[in-house]
């Protein structure tokens, strides 16, 4: 993309309410636009994050087993009547009449819905486990909307739901969500630990929640030192084997917020190894048992003759939240530091001189060869002072600048910057690109 032909409204001044880093960076860096409160417009910038962020969530969910679908946001009130959630929900949920008279509202969730589509096709065990994901906008009618994406009305989720015929089965769902979350998270160059949880409006006695450890996270978090370090178990897990054990490991380590959803668990680590850092929820996920599908009677025919309702999961992640996570995780005084795996483009090229005909030169092949090798190079072509084009390069973020002004190309060389380190070095055109791997 060049920069002259794009739609990057980058802002000079936030406004003076704008309270944490991320939310700043997205608004200087053009990435959204608030429409209304907690309700934002996604500019190209912002979007193409987005869309990676998703893809890598939409990855992980299917080498987990899980199979898409897309629900409607618009949603039945008689069937969160059925499950009694209706009046439950309280002012957070949306409520909507439509021409007819009839109650609709705006999905803060879905389990509901997912739970109809389930019951109409699905009566015996022998179709059974079964996960059912997907990732579309939800609208909760936050008292405080703040920290822009972070906690927004109008937010996009990836909700998934499991289905088994008893417990045993439904833990093993509940399993490999909790592995497939350490993944996702950790490709996206996150720290995100888990942490056992309250399960709040969704309900059940099972729930676990991701939080990524960054300095400006809502809640202080408290867990075991290598719990932090440990990393993820990566994709060559044993899905179908027993995951238990590494469930185990992680939740031992132990976490806890302010809180203290379970002091008892956290006073058993040791002072020594305990950590105190800030968190954002990025992750939850909860087992529920027959919560929905009783009342919903959502029922299966198990081996035995037996008829019962199905055991329950679901599984969010805040998509568009993870956008302000990962900045809050990694920025610096100049701006966002994308990393590689959600960066919205892979390489900067920035002409110092453009008009001069041998950096225009230089510049068109360099973008020309990048785009040719199946990567994403943004062109600054515009008719900018070097300075204003290193300040939108930096506050971007995208991982790798090459830049071309007239003195080094004079000596046949570009220069090369690393934007996570800063890293600078000077060597011949050929080099530079292929070294971001063009
Ligand atoms: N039905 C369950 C799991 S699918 C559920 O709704 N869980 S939740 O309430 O915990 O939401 C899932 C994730 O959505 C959270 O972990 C959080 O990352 C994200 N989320 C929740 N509320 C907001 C919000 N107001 N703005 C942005 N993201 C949010």
């Amino acid at each position: 993309m060049r920069l002259s032909r794009f739609f990057l409204p980058v802002l000079k001044e936030v406004p003076a309410d704008v309270q944490i880093v991320s939310h700043q960076l997205m608004l200087r860096a053009g990435m959204i636009r608030q429409e209304a409160a907690g309700i934002y417009a996604w500019l190209p910038l912002g979007l193409r994050v987005l869309k990676k962020v998703e893809q890598i969530v939409r990855e992980e969910m299917d080498r987990a087993g899980a199979i898409e679908i897309l629900m409607p946001t618009l949603q039945l009130a008689d069937l969160w009547r059925e499950s009694g959630r209706y009046e439950a929900y309280g002012d957070e949920m949306l409520r909507i009449t439509d021409r007819h008279k009839r109650d609709l509202l705006y999905g803060p969730t879905a389990e509901e819905v997912v739970t109809d589509i389930f019951r109409a096709s699905v009566k015996s065990y022998k179709d059974l486990p079964l996960n059912l994901y997907n990732i579309q906008w939800k609208f909760r009618d936050e008292r405080r909307p703040r920290f822009g994406v972070m906690r927004g009305r109008e937010f996009l989720m990836k909700d998934a739901y499991s289905f088994d015929l008893n417990e045993a089965d439904a833990r093993r769902s509940y399993n490999r969500m909790f592995v497939a979350y350490l993944n996702t998270f950790a490709r996206m160059g996150l720290k995100a630990v888990p942490m056992k949880a309250d399960t709040g409006p969704i309900g059940g006695d099972l729930s676990h929640e991701f939080i990524v450890l960054a300095e400006t996270g809502e809640s202080q978090v408290f867990c075991h030192k290598d719990l932090v370090e440990m990393g993820a178990p990566g994709p060559d897990v044993d899905w179908d084997g027993d995951l238990q054990p590494l469930v185990d490991q992680r939740t031992a380590l132990y976490a806890a917020t302010e809180e203290m959803h379970d002091a008892a668990a956290f006073e058993a680590v040791p002072e020594a190894d305990r950590l105190s850092a800030r968190g954002i929820e990025v992750g939850h996920i909860f087992y529920f048992g027959e919560k929905y599908s009783k009342p919903m009677k959502a029922n299966v025919a198990g081996p035995d003759g037996s008829n019962a309702p199905v055991h329950m999961g679901s599984y969010g992640v805040g998509v568009s939240r993870l956008l302000g996570a990962i900045i809050e995780a990694s920025h610096d005084e100049n701006g966002i530091i994308w990393p590689d795996a959600v960066a919205p483009y892979d390489v900067s090229v920035i002409n110092l001189r453009t008009g001069d005909a041998a950096c225009d030169a230089a510049c068109e092949q360099a973008y020309a060869a990048i785009n040719a090798a199946g990567k994403a190079a943004l062109y600054d072509d515009r008719d900018e002072r070097p300075g204003g084009k290193f300040a939108t390069a930096d506050l971007i973020g995208i991982p790798r600048q090459i830049v071309v002004g007239p003195k080094s190309l004079a000596e046949g060389n570009v220069e090369l910057k690393i934007r996570a380190t800063g890293e600078r070095s000077t060597l011949p055109l050929a080099d530079a690109l292929k070294s971001v791997g063009a």
